[in-house]
């Protein structure tokens, strides 16, 4: 009996859930708890860590889990390596539901750049004007250059103090879209975008409104996942996954 963990977190994975439900697949949906009101998913769902390696091993056997689809974010490494190494512990069948990365085209100026201090290295000495769209969990790195001012997109109100001392901060839960972004990066002057290599549809406005606009992004590339290369299929379209969840084998 084919019974489905989805540890979602992107666009992907949220019209995989759909088409799950719709098909009446016993399937549960995972999210980490990053943020407090995640979008709600027509799958059974659960919140929070699973306790690493061990704790998803224990919950894919307490949960008689056969197929786990990792459908993270290309830079939620450690749940990418977690998933490989549990479902290997607990024999249960592991891909991966993956977009691709984003490539430079025509119009583009990318600085490419292998690491968020790298990232801070690439902004210039001179005051500029940053739309540091990468979330909340890099921030930190960015404080070595104050002299510039941020623009920064979140999800949710900051807790506590940003490690910035000159920032705008726009609380927005995307998928984006070119014009909003556009806009956005004219009222506020903005002069470098620094971007993740997420792939995806979701998050590339950004980097349609920069070519439009003329601006330089600092492209972040995805963390190499050592347990993950190799170790399971990756696949690129709900279709195909639909597909290996009848077939895994091979
Ligand atoms: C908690 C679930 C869906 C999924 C939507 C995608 C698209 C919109 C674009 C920008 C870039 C960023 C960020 C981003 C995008 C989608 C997708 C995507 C980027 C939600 C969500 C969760 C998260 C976690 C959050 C991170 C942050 C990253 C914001 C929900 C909305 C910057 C990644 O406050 C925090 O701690 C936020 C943390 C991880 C990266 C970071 O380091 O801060 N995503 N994003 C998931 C969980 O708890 O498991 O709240 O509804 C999901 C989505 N965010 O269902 O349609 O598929 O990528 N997410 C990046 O790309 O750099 C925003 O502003 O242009
Ligand atoms: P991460 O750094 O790879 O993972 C850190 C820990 O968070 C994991 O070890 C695991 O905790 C927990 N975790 C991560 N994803 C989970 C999930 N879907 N379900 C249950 N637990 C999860 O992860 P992250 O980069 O913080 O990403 C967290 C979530 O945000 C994921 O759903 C991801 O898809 C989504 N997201 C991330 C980004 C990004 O830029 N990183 C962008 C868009 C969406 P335990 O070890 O306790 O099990």
């Amino acid at each position: 009996m084919t019974r489905i963990l989805l540890l979602g977190g992107t666009t992907e994975a949220s019209a995989l859930a759909k088409t799950l439900a719709e098909a009446g697949a016993d399937a549960v949906f995972s999210y980490a708890g990053r943020t407090a009101k995640p979008v709600s998913q027509p799958l059974p769902t659960r919140v929070g860590g699973f306790g690493g390696v061990d704790g998803l091993a224990a919950y894919l056997k307490a949960e008689a889990i056969t197929h786990a689809v990792d459908a993270t974010h290309p830079f939620a490494a450690q749940m990418s390596t977690n998933a490989v190494q549990a479902c290997k512990t607990a024999g249960v069948n592991l891909c991966a539901f993956e977009r691709p990365a984003w490539q430079a085209g025509k119009g583009d100026t990318w600085v490419h750049v292998g690491t968020i201090d790298e990232a801070v290295n690439a902004l210039p000495e001179a005051a500029a004007r940053v739309f540091l769209a990468i979330g909340k969990q890099n921030l930190t790195q960015f404080a070595a250059k104050p002299q510039h001012h941020y623009l920064l997109r979140l999800v949710d109100e900051p807790e506590a103090p940003l490690p910035l001392p000159h920032t705008t901060v726009e609380i927005a839960r995307g998928p984006f879209d070119a014009a909003g972004d556009t806009a956005l990066m004219q009222r506020h002057g903005i002069t470098h975008v620094v971007a993740k290599n997420a792939g995806g549809a979701g998050a590339a406005a950004k980097l349609t409104a920069a070519r439009g606009l003329g601006l330089p992004v600092i492209m972040i590339g995805r963390p190499e996942v050592p347990a993950k290369a190799g170790q399971r299929p990756i696949l690129g379209s709900v279709a195909e996954v639909m597909a290996w969840l009848s077939h895994p084998a091979g």
